[in-house]
């Protein structure tokens, strides 16, 4: 009988049948597993299959939320028992029999319960239960903080840069906690395991893994990654071509290449086993490539008779790794067929008696609860942690040579952030500083000049250029308990990588409930106004992308009196509540020294030293007000760049008796809304100074704040114009200038 569509019913009915045929033997299994194990892993092959089963049947009528499933991929369960508990795994969706498969061995003596306590786990993330223990009911992912899984989202691939950064951050945390009482999450021969399909492999965010895999491993570096790719030849409807994984992934630098087949469960665990074990010992990196099925479509609602021919199901269904392992089962004299049979039945039963007692779980039932893992800060621990940093003062001698930064004379903003770093490197003994140019060179503005010198190359070190990676280091040296600073050379690559930040860096608590969190400080040179060194990518005056990612903190200091402070509440933020920071830099600000004539110096400030910190901490979200004149008259509201262009401007404005107060937002999200209103209020004229495009700007964001607190004042807004930045002189037509902020005050100002 050729069945045409995979079907739970034919599914289930084709394994009674194939299961009944088989014929009892009494050969054993060998030395290579034993009985219990085999017969566990099969426990956990079953209550996967028995998962997707019940995601099938909870979604016929409305109780269920998702349909993909592993049936195919139960292989991997042999992959689970080859490795620790206490490896660190990113799962493929489809790797529910690993998941299971590991809660039973984490389990110890009692390892069907662990397997009960899995599929509990899953069933409540497939009906969005609020009480799902690792997403509460916000997505259905595999995820464990007690089993070392860290929750992966749906993107394809994505968590591969992430798993790359775990592993090195293993190999890394050691050297830096080498004698220090820092803890770490993982131990320090764990090894860091990440599944994912075949088609995946395609995927930038898949070769950017691979390829800095390559490249950190040929610099001689260690990387204790085990790659898996669960290959059921295709990717929804697309086939991978024949041999092309293979190829693909065989021809990887540094990658050392092992294969099983997923319908071997044996062959599979030995050789998943001696690729773990190649990994551990060497710590260097593999990839197993495991041949599934894949059964039942893409998804629940997959009709794959459409693209593909019946006799390809077909083939595919004859795989069932499930049939598989209960012939190995039958024939080495460990069950009876009927044996087999009853225990697909109650393992079923219990199954769906799950699905039944978690569906009438609670649900997330308001906004608040939905984001209350988003990015919970607390502010008053944030300050208390800068404040306790006063203490810093012996270290920092010998760090600044005996040349204090703040004993020196005003400092640029450039100049600052440098200096803050530095105090941070001191502060923060897991931080590190990395991405393109930062060590060797100190970043393409001196930013980072010297740090590697006093701190050396394992705190402070150039990485290969690609913002995916230095991201994806990022994220997985934060979930591993450091605390990275990765630099973006310029606002506009950001976008190259993005994802990472919001579909990875950004979900992470919300996906965890905040049993995982990756705090991290990313840096990145933006916005225009260089002079002499124009074009689009280096004058990048778009930030829209960061300011709408949920969670994110942007911030955006426009002089060195703040970028310090805000570079050390986005620290000590990161350290104490896994926040995720993007620290804005405005390029064209990095090295100016005046504000209203040449020579004034007015741009510079003074660093103070730790015992200043506390009193001089900015809280997130809190902006600053510059009063010029009698301040009654206009409120400026910008950042940036346009913070000391509106100043020149009211200093201007003052002259013709207008008084102006100029806001400073510093933060970009969360925006300052309160002293956006409380300084709006004041004056009763609003004039929005905003750098960036007029379309998806941050002019947008303040005028919707103004318009939402019911603001009834007189507003209008100056942005830059809907364009890229032309290289040189053109420059000046697309962006804002000190001329028409002078013109829009005075037409508000006429009204
Ligand atoms: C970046 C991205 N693009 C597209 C999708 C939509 N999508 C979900 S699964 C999938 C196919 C993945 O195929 P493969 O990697 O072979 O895994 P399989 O589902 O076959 O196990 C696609 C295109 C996605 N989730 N992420």
């Amino acid at each position: 009988m050729l069945f045409r569509v995979t079907t739970p019913q034919d599914l289930d009915e084709r394994f009674r049948a194939a299961v009944g045929g088989l014929t009892p033997g009494d050969a054993g299994l060998g030395d290579a597993m034993s009985a219990d194990l085999a017969r566990t892993l099969f426990e956990a092959q079953l209550t996967s299959r028995h998962l997707d089963l019940a995601a099938r049947w909870l979604r016929t009528f409305d109780e269920g939320f998702y349909t993909i499933g592993s049936s195919g991929h139960e292989g991997n369960a042999a992959v689970a028992a080859a490795l620790r508990d206490s490896d660190p795994a990113f799962l493929h969706y489809r790797s529910g029999a690993f998941y299971c498969a590991r809660a039973a061995r984490a389990a110890g003596d009692d390892p069907l319960a662990g397997i009960a306590d899995a599929a509990r786990d899953v069933l409540r993330g497939v009906v969005a239960s609020a009480l799902d223990p690792i997403a509460g009911g916000r997505h259905k992912v595999f995820g464990s903080a007690a089993l070392a899984v860290i929750p992966t989202t749906s993107t394809i691939a994505s968590h591969l840069p992430r798993a790359v950064g775990a592993a090195f951050a293993i190999e890394r945390l050691r050297k830096v906690r080498n004698g220090t009482d820092e803890p770490a999450p993982w131990p320090d021969d764990a090894i860091v395991v990440c599944s994912f399909g075949d088609a995946s492999i395609n995927h930038a965010s898949a070769t950017a893994a691979f390829n800095t895999t390559g490249w950190i491993d040929h610099t001689g570096l260690r990387l204790p990654v085990l790659f898996v790719c669960e290959d059921n030849g295709i990717g929804i409807s697309v086939r991978s071509p024949a041999g092309w994984v293979e190829k693909a992934l065989r021809s990887r630098p540094g990658l050392r290449y092992f294969a099983a087949a997923g319908d071997d469960l044996v062959g599979a665990y030995t050789t998943a086993a001696e690729a773990a074990a190649h990994v551990r010992r060497t710590r260097r990196p593999a990839v197993l490539h495991l041949s599934t099925v894949r059964l039942m479509g893409h998804a629940g609602a997959d009709a794959e008779v459409a693209y593909r021919p019946a006799a390809e199901i077909d083939h595919d269904v004859a795989l069932d790794p499930l049939v598989a392992t209960a012939r190995l089962l039958v024939e080495a004299g460990l069950s009876t067929p009927e044996e087999v049979v009853a225990r697909y039945d109650e393992v079923g039963w219990e199954v769906r008696k799950i699905a039944e007692e978690v569906l009438a779980e609670p649900k997330l039932a308001s906004a608040a609860e939905v984001v209350s893992t988003l990015a919970p800060r607390r502010p008053a621990r944030v300050a208390r942690a800068v404040g306790d940093l006063s203490g810093l003062a012996a270290a920092r001698e010998e760090v600044f040579g005996g040349r204090l930064p703040e004993d020196g004379g005003p400092l640029t903003l450039a100049q600052t952030i440098n200096a803050t770093l530095a105090d941070a490197l001191v502060a923060y003994p897991t931080m590190a500083v990395f991405g393109q140019d930062v060590a060797g060179k100190g970043g393409v503005y001196g930013v980072t000049k010297g740090l590697r010198d006093r701190f050396g190359v394992t705190r402070v070190f150039d990485t290969l250029l690609d913002e995916t990676s230095i991201l994806g280091l990022a994220l997985g040296a934060g979930l591993a308990g450091m605390l990275p600073v990765p630099e973006i050379q310029y606002l506009a690559y950001v976008h190259n990588a993005e994802d990472q930040l919001r579909g990875e860096a950004a979900t992470m608590r919300f996906f965890s409930r905040g049993a995982y969190r990756n705090p991290m400080v990313v840096r990145m040179a933006g916005f225009a106004y260089q002079e002499g060194f124009g074009g689009h990518f280096h004058n990048d005056n778009s930030v829209a992308v960061l300011r709408d990612i949920p969670g994110l903190v942007v911030a955006v200091p426009a002089r060195a009196d703040d970028a310090a402070p805000m570079l050390r509440t986005c620290l000590a933020s990161a350290a104490v509540d896994g926040t995720v920071c993007a620290f804005v830099e405005p390029i064209a600000l990095y090295h100016t020294r005046d504000l209203y004539e040449d020579g004034d110096n007015e741009w510079l400030a003074p660093y103070l030293g730790p015992a200043s910190w506390a009193e001089a901490h900015v809280p997130v979200g809190r902006a600053r007000v510059y009063t010029v004149g009698s301040a009654e008259d206009l409120t400026i509201i910008t950042f940036g760049n346009g913070v000391r262009m509106s100043l020149r401007v009211a200093a201007r404005l003052v002259e013709e008796g207008v008084g102006a107060r100029v806001v400073d937002l510093r933060w970009l999200a969360p925006l300052p809304v309160a002293d956006v209103i409380r300084e709006a209020s004041a004056t009763g004229r609003v004039l929005v100074v905003d750098e960036t495009r007029r379309s998806g700007g941050v002019g947008e964001g303040v005028l919707a704040a103004l318009v939402d607190a019911g603001y009834v004042g007189s507003v209008s807004r100056i942005a830059a114009v809907d364009s890229f930045v032309p290289l040189g002189p053109a420059a000046k037509e697309v962006l804002v200038g000190e001329d028409a902020i002078t013109q829009g005050a005075h037409a508000l100002l006429a009204r």
